[in-house]
């Protein structure tokens, strides 16, 4: 089979990329076409996601996919889970709400009231984190905006949509709902109507792999139109025309639409080994065949999520860089001025103060604020002298992360049954040499770091085997990957 060309795109939690991927047997590049900013709006009903801002970058980005590469024949979103805009018939009924937005408190307690959360781990398998999708739908109850509405889409399922026309619920991203039963991979319709969602918001649900429609026509004119201005195209109207009546339908192709599932899908684990995929959270965990519903796994709230090919994710959420970029933008509002990150890890790296590691994942960190204040009322509770000098927090960020890492790790291996010999981090964190070698250090195994765009990496691969490019299980796609990007190895001390 020779290669083909289609686009990813990956929306973040601090940016969106459109991504141009071209996969073959023995073939695999990716170049990056538009990068946007991800920021919240905080509006008078609470934290949001501003849809038009992702939706412009990802127009933008699609429009110069096809301008370099008229013969594009996929397209692929993913993004972070749990968050869904609301639909009634084609109309967009409002802007999603950020999974950080403090609402979700009253929805954790009115779920919990309904079904417990042991119960709700058996059923749905999930770490408890208070923003998922099923806490969510539970806050907005009773304010007559899901009264109105026919469907709800996960992130990525909106973005398809609005590119096909499509209904469908990705089934990878669909199971961090809180409302996919771990064990049958179907909605828990029954879950649904105890708590009072309603069940017709639930869309049929689709397998990573599979075709969900093609690019709807007039946005392929829209896009296609802009070739046509290029001085060689032919003006406007005739180019336009030309791509029309030539070109075969753009396909819109359900991939690993949760960012995690894509990631892991990526990472070139090629032996026993554990994963981080780590971005603004890092996801730590291993990669199994089947589910672990045990009452361990529920008091130590590792999540069983859906990986790509029927794959299970142990992993638990831990903060991950969120924490020290969170830190930054305040201290960045504080000076007026950036801070540049390279070298405030150098200073961290070298940093004399060293103060104890906190508790990363103290759900104190969660919203956004005041970081350092956060954190110094951590130490302050714990009776510890906490770090006074911005080296000093960074260096303490970083050691807690790596901390929490190295347990994460460990206990996922343990609790899933395997063995792991290296840890591969993934992502932006991959980046952070301070991060990675502490995290090698603590612990006691070697790390294994890149590629950093695994998740538009595992995005394109999907696209590509269902386009019939690459015939691969997902251990020859990693090995692709691994041919084909490079890492870079920690030794631990
Ligand atoms: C990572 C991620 C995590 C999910 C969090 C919130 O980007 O998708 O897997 O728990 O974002 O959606």
């Amino acid at each position: 089979s020779g290669s083909v060309a289609v686009a990813a795109v990956d929306l973040g939690a601090t940016s969106g990329r459109v991504v141009l991927g071209r996969v073959g047997p023995d073939e695999l590049r990716i170049e990056q076409l538009a990068r946007f900013p991800n920021r919240p709006l905080r509006l008078p009903s609470g934290l949001h996601t501003d849809l038009g801002a992702l939706w412009r970058g990802t127009a933008e980005g699609l429009a110069a996919a096809l301008r370099i590469e008229p013969d594009l024949a996929g397209i692929g979103v993913d993004s972070w889970a749990v968050d869904y805009g609301l639909l009634r018939g084609d109309r967009v009924l409002g802007l999603p709400f950020h999974y950080r937005d403090e609402r979700t408190a009253r929805g954790v307690e009115a779920v919990h009231a309904v079904a417990p959360f042991a119960e709700l781990y058996g059923r749905n398998g999930l770490q408890f984190l208070p923003f998922n999708t099923l806490y969510q739908f539970a806050a907005e109850l009773g304010d007559g905006v899901l009264d109105a509405a026919e469907t709800a889409l996960l992130i990525p399922d909106l973005f398809s949509w609005m590119l096909s026309g499509e209904l469908r619920a990705e089934r990878t991203n669909a199971s961090t709902t809180g409302l996919l039963d771990v064990r049958t991979q179907q909605w828990d319709r029954d879950l649904a109507d105890r708590i009072g969602i309603p069940t017709r918001l639930l869309p049929e649900l689709i397998d990573a792999g599979r075709r969900i429609g093609s690019l709807r026509p007039e946005l392929l004119a829209e896009w296609g139109a802009v070739d046509a201005q290029r001085p060689d195209g032919g003006g406007a109207a005739s180019g336009a025309a030309a791509l029309r009546s030539d070109r075969r339908p753009v396909d819109v192709i359900a991939v690993g639409s949760h960012d995690t599932a894509s990631a892991v899908l990526a990472t070139p684990m090629e032996g026993p080994a554990a994963y981080i995929s780590c971005g603004t959270w890092a996801l730590v965990g291993v990669e199994l065949e089947h589910p672990v519903v045990t009452e361990a796994a529920r008091e130590a709230n590792f999540t069983n999520e859906a990986g790509v090919d029927g794959t299970t994710r142990l992993l638990r959420n831990v903060m991950g860089l969120w924490l020290l970029s969170e830190t930054v933008r305040g201290w960045e509002a504080e000076d007026g001025a950036s801070i540049s990150l390279p070298e405030l890890l150098a200073a961290a790296a070298e940093a004399s103060e060293r103060a104890p590691i906190f508790d990363a994942d103290d759900p104190r960190f969660l919203p956004p604020g005041d970081m350092p204040t956060r954190i110094a009322a951590w130490y302050e509770e714990h009776g510890l002298r906490g770090p006074r000098t911005r080296a000093g927090i960074a260096r303490a960020i970083v050691e807690s992360l790596a901390a929490a890492f190295a347990q994460a790790a460990h206990r996922a291996a343990e609790l899933g049954g395997t063995r792991i010999e290296a840890i591969h981090l993934v992502g932006g964190g991959s980046l952070n040499e301070l991060l990675c070698r502490l995290t090698a250090d603590r612990a006691g195994l070697p790390v294994i770091a890149g590629p950093v765009e695994a998740t538009a990496i595992g995005n394109v691969l999907v696209q590509a085997r269902a386009l019939g490019a690459v015939d691969a299980d997902r251990w020859a796609l990693r090995h692709l990957v691994a041919r084909h990007e490079t890492v870079r190895r920690y030794d631990p001390r």
